[in-house]
C-alpha cells in the first residue's frame, strides 16, 4: 500500500480518480499505469516532468513519488535559459513526458520516458521515509534565476491532511480547476489532495468559466483558482446564469497563490449566494492557513493557522507580536511539518529562509483578528511581483532585458491591475534613444527566454534611471515618474487604444514598485 495514496489499492471499484477532458483513469486503472512507470523508475537521481495539462503528468507524479524518486515539474512553456537552469541545477536522471510531446532543445539531455497511461504494472513497496523529497518546485526570489525548493513527502502528506480537516475534504469531493501543473497550486492541491482523498479531479485542460460552469453542473463540489480565475468569473456572472447555478450549488470555493479582492469577493456573493474562502500558502511552506469550511468566510482575510502550522507574527528585529488587535503589522513566519527542507544546491538561501529557532521567514506582511483570523497587508520585498497568481522576481527580468542589444538599463516593477492583480513594467534606458524597442519586441525576448507569464505588459522608456547615493535605483520615484516615460502598454500596442492600463490597487497590497529595488545596468 502507498503511504501517500492509500486509495490507489482501496477505493471503491470504479472510482474515477482522474479526468483531463475526455480522458479518464479510475484508482485501479491509475494504480497500474503508475506502478507499470514507477517500476522504470529504478535509476535513482531525479526525475523531471513535462508538467502540460494532462493525465500522464499525474500519472508521471504518482508514478515518482511511488518510485520514491523526487519529481522535478517542468513549466511547458519555459524559455530555453529558464529551462537550461532548472535542468543543470537539478540534473534529472530521466524526463517524463506524454508519448508525442516536443520537448525543446534544452530538455533533450536526459534520457526520455514516454509515460503509457493504459500500461499495467504492481505498485511498489512504499521504501521512501517521511522526510525524503518528494518534489523539488522552482520558485521565484527577488534576484538571480528560480530556486529549486526542496518538499518532502511529510509536508505533502501534513497539508493535504490539514487541508482536509479545515475544508471537511473527503473521498466524495469532485474537485474541478484549470492550473497549471507545475506549481503547488494546481499539482499538489489539486491534483495529488484529491487522490490522497480517495476522491476526483477533474482538469479542465485550461482555465474557461464555461467549463467550471459544466462541471460544477454536473457533479462537482469543490473549485480551486487563483484570483485572476474568481476575477473573471465575477465578470461572467452578469451575463452567464450556467454560471450563477454552478457556484451556488458548489459546496466550496477555494482561492489561493494571492490576494482576492474584496470588490471580486462581493460580486461573487451577491450572484450566487456563495462566499469564496482562501487559504494562504508559498511554495516553501505548503499551505499555513485557511477560512475553515465550518468557519465564518470574511472576505479580505486568509482564515487561521491549520492544524500543526505554528505562525507567529515578528517585527522587524525578530521580536514576536503578541497583539491580536488587526492593526499591528508584522511578518509571519511559520514552522511545522509543511515545511520544504532546503532550496537545492543553495545552503545559503536556505540558511537565510529560516531563523535560529526553525521558523520560516515568509517575507508577507500581515494583522491579527481578535479572533485569529490573518489578513496579509502586504509582503516585504518589493522586488517581487505576483501576476496571474504567479510569483515573479523583477531582478529575473531585469537580467533578461539587459541581454537585449537594444537594452541599456533597466528596472522592473509591478503595478496593479484589475485582472491580473499585479502586472509587470519595465523601465527602460534604450541603448539608441532613437531606435528603442518596443513593448512586443521585448516582451517577446522574455517570453523565448524565461516564460510568458514573465514577459512585460508595459514598457516605459526613460533617459534615465533615477539613482541614490550609492547608486541604487529607486523604484519609488520610478513610479512617480510614471507617465513622465514614453509609455507602451500591451492595450495599445493591440488595440493602437488608449489605454494606459492602470487598474485598481487591491485593497492592503503594499509597496510594489515603492522602495528601493535592485534595478540593472549593461556592464
Ligand atoms: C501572449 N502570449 C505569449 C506572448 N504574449 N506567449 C509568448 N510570447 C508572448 N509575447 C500567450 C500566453 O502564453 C497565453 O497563451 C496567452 O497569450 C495569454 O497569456 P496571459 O495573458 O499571460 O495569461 P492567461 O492565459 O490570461 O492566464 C491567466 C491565468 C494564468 C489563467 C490566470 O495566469 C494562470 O494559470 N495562473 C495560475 C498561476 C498559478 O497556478 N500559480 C500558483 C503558484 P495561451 O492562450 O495559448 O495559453 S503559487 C503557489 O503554488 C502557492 C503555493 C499558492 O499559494 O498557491
Ligand atoms: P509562491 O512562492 O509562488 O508559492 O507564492 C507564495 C506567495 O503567494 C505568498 O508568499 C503570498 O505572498 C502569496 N499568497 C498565496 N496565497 C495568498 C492569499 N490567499 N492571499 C494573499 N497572498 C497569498
Amino acid at each position: 500500500m502507498s503511504s501517500l495514496f492509500p486509495a490507489l489499492t482501496d477505493a471503491p471499484a470504479g472510482r474515477t480518480a482522474l479526468r483531463f477532458g475526455e480522458r479518464s483513469l479510475t484508482y485501479a486503472e491509475l494504480a497500474a499505469a503508475a506502478g507499470a512507470t514507477a517500476g522504470r523508475l529504478t535509476g535513482g537521481g531525479r526525475v523531471a516532468v513535462w508538467a502540460t495539462p494532462t493525465l500522464e503528468t499525474a500519472v508521471a507524479v504518482v508514478a515518482a513519488l511511488l518510485a520514491g524518486v523526487p519529481a522535478v515539474p517542468l513549466n511547458p512553456r519555459s524559455g530555453e535559459k529558464e529551462l537550461a537552469h532548472i535542468l543543470s541545477d537539478s540534473a534529472p536522471a530521466l524526463v517524463l513526458a506524454a508519448p508525442g510531446a516536443e520537448l525543446p532543445s534544452p530538455v533533450s539531455e536526459p534520457a526520455r520516458l514516454d509515460v503509457d497511461v493504459r500500461a499495467g504494472g504492481p505498485v511498489p513497496e512504499d521504501r521512501a521515509g517521511e522526510g525524503d523529497p518528494a518534489l523539488v518546485v522552482y520558485t521565484s526570489g527577488t534576484t538571480g534565476p528560480p530556486k529549486g525548493a526542496v518538499i518532502p513527502r511529510r509536508a505533502v502528506a501534513a497539508t493535504l491532511d490539514a487541508l482536509a480537516d479545515a475544508w471537511r475534504w473527503t473521498g466524495d469531493d469532485v474537485l474541478v480547476h484549470g492550473l497549471p501543473l507545475f506549481h503547488v497550486h494546481g499539482l499538489v492541491l489539486g491534483v495529488l489532495g484529491p487522490l490522497r482523498r480517495g476522491g476526483s479531479v477533474r482538469h479542465l485542460g485550461r482555465f474557461t468559466t464555461e467549463g467550471v460552469a459544466r462541471e460544477l453542473n454536473a457533479g462537482a463540489t469543490m473549485l480551486f483558482g487563483v484570483p485572476t480565475m474568481y476575477h473573471r468569473i465575477a465578470e461572467a456572472l452578469p451575463d452567464e446564469p450556467e454560471l450563477v447555478k454552478a457556484l451556488a450549488g458548489a459546496r466550496l470555493l477555494v482561492s489561493g497563490s494571492a490576494a482576492l479582492p474584496v470588490h471580486d469577493h462581493e460580486r461573487i456573493a451577491a450572484a450566487t449566494g456563495r462566499r469564496v474562502i482562501e487559504r494562504y500558502g508559498m511554495t516553501e511552506t505548503l499551505m499555513n492557513t485557511s477560512v475553515r469550511a465550518d468557519g465564518e468566510a470574511r472576505a479580505g482575510t486568509v482564515g487561521v493557522p491549520l492544524p500543526g502550522v505554528e505562525l507567529r507574527l515578528v517585527e522587524e528585529d525578530g521580536t514576536e507580536i503578541a497583539a491580536y488587535d488587526g492593526e499591528t503589522v508584522g511578518e509571519i513566519q511559520v514552522r511545522g511539518a509543511n515545511l520544504f527542507t532546503e532550496y537545492l544546491n543553495r545552503p545559503d538561501a536556505t540558511a537565510a529562509a529560516f531563523t535560529a529557532d526553525g521558523f520560516f521567514r515568509t517575507g508577507d506582511m500581515a494583522v491579527r483578528d481578535p479572533d485569529g483570523y490573518v489578513r496579509i497587508v502586504g509582503r516585504k520585498a518589493t522586488d517581487l511581483i505576483k501576476s496571474g497568481g504567479y510569483k515573479i522576481g523583477a531582478g529575473e527580468i531585469e537580467n533578461a532585458l539587459l541581454e537585449h542589444p537594444g537594452v541599456r538599463e533597466a528596472a522592473v516593477t509591478g503595478e496593479p491591475d484589475a485582472d491580473l492583480g499585479e502586472r509587470i513594467v519595465a523601465w527602460v534606458v534604450p541603448a539608441d534613444p532613437q531606435d528603442p524597442p518596443g513593448l512586443e519586441e521585448l516582451a517577446d525576448h522574455v517570453a523565448r527566454r524565461l516564460a510568458p507569464h514573465k514577459r512585460p505588459r508595459a514598457v516605459r522608456h526613460l533617459g534615465a534611471l533615477p539613482r541614490n547615493d550609492m547608486g541604487k535605483i529607486m523604484k519609488r520615484a520610478l513610479g512617480q515618474e510614471q507617465g513622465q516615460g514614453q509609455e507602451q502598454s500591451q492595450g495599445q500596442e493591440q488595440s493602437q487604444g488608449q489605454e494606459q492600463g492602470q487598474g485598481q490597487r487591491q485593497g492592503g497590497e503594499q509597496g510594489q514598485g515603492q522602495g528601493q529595488g535592485q534595478g540593472q545596468s549593461r556592464g
